[in-house]
C-alpha cells in the first residue's frame, strides 16, 4: 500500500553554521528551488539564524549566493569595540505594529523586556530598504542589526527561539498556534532607524564536571584544584554531587544561561559508541532551553577493531545529540603546538579548523587549564610573564601561565596566550578560561589572568574557576571586560544560588537575563 503523506503545513528552517556551508547542502540536495516555491506559495516559513540569512541575496562569509528573497548582504561585525561572535542573550527593538486585533500577531510573541540568545558572526546591518521587511532591529557594541524579518507568510529570527529559555518557546508556540500568515494590510511600521540601546547581557553559566564514580554511575562530581576525591581517607571516594541531567534542568529552573558538560575522563580512550555524555545531552536538551556545551574527548577516537572517528565526527555526534557548542582542552593544545612548529600557518587539519568549518566558529569553545608558574626574573623564561602582587613560594613576584593537558595531568611548554592566540587564529570561537590554582578554592576568579588573555583575544572569554560569593562576580564584571563567568562548586553545593548572583549583579548595575520563569 503506498504510504499517505500528510501534506506540509508549516517549515521551520533551523540554521546553524557557516553561511556558505548550509548554501551548498541546499544546493547538493537540490532544496534551492523547492525552498523557493514554497515560500512564494504563500505557507508559513521560520528561519533561525543561518536560516534566516540564507533569504538574503549573500554574505560577506561565503562567496555562494543567498536564495535572493530578500535585498541586501550579510557582513561581518567589526571587532572594533567588541568581542566577535555576537554570543550571548540580547534585546530587540521591535518596529512592527498590529493596526487591527486578530489573526496571526505580527510581532509572533517576541517581547522587548525579554532578551534571546543570539550566536554568530555576521548580520545584516539595518537599512532603510529593509523597512518593509524588518520586524526588529538589535544593538550590539555600537552596530544595529536586523534580528528578525517579517513580511506575509515569512517570519525569521537571527536570535535562537528555541535555545532563548521560556521567552523563546512562546515565540515558537505563537508560529505553530497562530495562522503562520501575517496581513500585512493591518500591520503599522515604526519608524525603524533605532534608538541607541545595547542590552547585551553577561551571561551566568553552570558547569558540570562529569565522570564515573567507583560504582560505575555517572555522577557529577567537583574538585579542589583538579582533585575530585574526598580528603577524608586515602584514595577517598569521587565527590558525588547529583546526577547530570537533574542537575542540568534545576539550574535551566534557576536561570542559568548556559550550562557546559565536561568529561573529565575523556583522556581514557573511549569507543565512538559508548561515548558517555551522548546521552546525557539528548535527555538534558528534552527540557533544558538554553545553550549546551559539551566538552573532554573532542578529538580522534580509536574503537577496539581499530576503526578510526574524526574529531568531526565526534563533535557532529554530540551536535545532533542536542550540544549547541563543543569545547576543547588537550587538542588544542597540541593543535597550537602544531601550529607554532608551521611557522604560524594554519593546515586545515585540526579538530578546530575541521569543526569550525563545518559548523561555524562560534560551535567551538577551547577549555584552557593553566597553572602559574613563578619566576624571580622574567629573563628565566620565553614565556609571556606578568609582575603579579601574589608572589610565589619563594617570593618570586614574576609568573606565566603554563598551558596543561590531561586535565591537569601534565604541562607543556605553551603559555596561554600562545595557546588563544593560536585557537583564535585557527578559528575558535570562544575561551573558556579555567585555573588549576584557583579551581574549588572560593577566593574568587584569577583577575591578572583573565586580563591577560582578553587582551590578547577578540573572541569572547568565559572567565572560570575560584567563585565563592556573588562579589566574585561583579568583581569579574568590573575589573575585566568578560563575556560571562562560570561557576561549579557553589552552585552545586547550593551555598549560592544562581538568582542571588543575578540579583547582586542587577544591584551593581550589571546588565543580566531575568525572564527564567
Ligand atoms: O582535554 O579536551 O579531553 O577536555 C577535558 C576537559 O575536562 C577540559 O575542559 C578540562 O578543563 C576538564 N577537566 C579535566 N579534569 C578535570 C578535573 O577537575 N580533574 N575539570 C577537569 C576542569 C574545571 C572547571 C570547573 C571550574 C569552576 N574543571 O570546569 O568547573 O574550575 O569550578 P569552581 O567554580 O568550583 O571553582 P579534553
Amino acid at each position: 500500500m503506498p504510504r499517505r503523506l500528510m501534506p506540509l503545513q508549516k517549515l521551520i528552517f533551523p540554521g546553524v553554521g557557516a553561511f556558505g556551508h548550509a548554501m551548498d547542502a541546499l544546493q547538493a540536495k537540490g532544496f534551492v528551488e523547492p525552498l523557493k516555491e514554497y515560500i512564494a506559495s504563500g505557507k508559513p516559513y521560520m528561519g533561525i539564524c543561518v536560516g534566516m540569512q540564507t533569504l538574503f541575496e549573500g554574505s560577506e562569509e561565503s562567496r555562494t549566493k543567498g536564495l535572493g528573497i530578500i535585498p541586501g548582504i550579510v557582513k561581518h561585525f567589526s571587532t572594533a569595540d567588541k568581542a566577535v561572535p555576537h554570543m550571548g542573550w540580547n534585546a530587540t527593538q521591535l518596529v512592527k505594529e498590529q493596526t487591527e486585533v486578530g489573526g496571526q500577531a505580527v510581532n509572533y510573541g517576541i517581547d522587548q523586556d525579554s532578551v534571546y540568545y543570539f550566536v554568530h558572526s555576521y548580520a545584516v546591518p539595518y537599512a532603510d530598504n529593509l523597512k518593509e521587511w524588518t520586524l526588529a532591529t538589535t544593538q550590539y557594541g555600537d552596530e544595529i542589526f536586523v534580528s528578525a524579518v517579517q513580511k506575509g507568510n515569512v517570519c525569521c529570527t537571527q536570535f535562537h527561539p528555541e535555545k532563548s529559555g521560556f521567552a523563546g518557546i512562546k515565540l515558537l508556540r505563537s508560529f505553530l498556534e497562530g495562522t503562520g500568515v501575517v496581513d500585512d494590510s493591518k500591520v503599522k511600521i515604526f519608524d525603524p532607524r533605532p534608538k541607541s540601546r545595547d542590552l547585551f547581557t553577561k551571561r551566568i553559566i553552570a558547569c558540570l564536571d562529569v565522570r564515573a564514580n567507583d560504582q560505575g554511575d555517572l555522577v557529577v562530581t567537583k574538585g579542589d584544584q583538579y582533585d575530585v576525591r574526598e580528603k577524608s581517607e586515602a584514595g577517598g571516594d569521587v565527590r558525588n554531587l547529583g546526577k547530570p541531567v537533574e542537575l542540568a534542568k534545576r539550574y535551566f529552573d534557576e536561570g542559568a544561561d548556559e550550562i557546559a558538560f565536561l568529561n573529565i575522563t575523556s583522556f581514557r580512550n573511549c569507543p565512538m559508541a559508548d561515548l558517555p555524555m551522548l546521552e546525557v545531552l539528548k535527555l538534558a536538551s528534552q527540557t533544558v532551553f538554553v545553550p549546551l556545551t559539551i566538552g573532554g574527548g573532542i578529538r580522534d577516537v580509536t574503537d577496539p577493531d581499530g576503526k578510526v572517528h574524526s574529531a568531526l565526527d565526534v563533535a557532529g555526534e554530540y551536535f545532533r545529540s542536542g550540544a549547541d557548542k563543543v569545547s576543547i582542552g588537550s587538542d588544542a593544545v597540541y593543535a597550537a603546538e602544531q601550529f607554532y612548529a608551521n611557522d604560524g600557518v594554519p593546515d586545515g587539519t585540526t579538530a578546530i579548523e575541521t569543526i569550525a568549518k563545518a559548523y561555524g566558529a562560534q560551535a567551538v569553545v577551547i577549555s584552557v587549564d593553566p597553572k602559574r608558574v613563578y619566576v624571580k626574573d622574567p629573563s628565566e623564561t620565553n614565556h609571556h610573564v606578568i609582575k603579579t602582587p601574589y608572589t610565589g613560594p619563594n617570593g618570586e613576584t614574576y609568573c606565566w601561565y603554563q598551558c596543561t593537558v590531561k586535565g591537569g595531568r601534565e604541562g607543556r611548554d605553551l603559555d596561554v596566550r600562545q595557546l588563544v592566540t593560536a585557537c583564535q587564529r585557527l578559528g575558535a570561537g570562544e575561551i573558556l578560561l579555567n585555573c588549576m590554582d584557583k579551581d574549588g578554592t572560593n577566593s574568587g576568579y584569577d583577575i591578572e589572568l583573565i586580563k591577560d588573555v582578553k587582551s590578547a583575544v577578540t573572541i569572547p572569554v568565559v572567565a572560570s574557576s575560584g567563585a565563592g560569593n556573588p562579589s566574585h562576580f561583579s568583581q569579574v564584571f568590573n575589573e575585566t571586560n568578560v563575556e560571562s563567568a562560570l561557576a561549579a562548586g557553589i552552585f552545586h553545593r547550593r551555598e549560592v544560588p544562581i538568582e542571588t548572583v543575578k540579583n547582586h549583579l542587577k544591584e551593581s548595575g550589571i546588565l543580566v537575563r531575568e525572564d527564567h520563569t
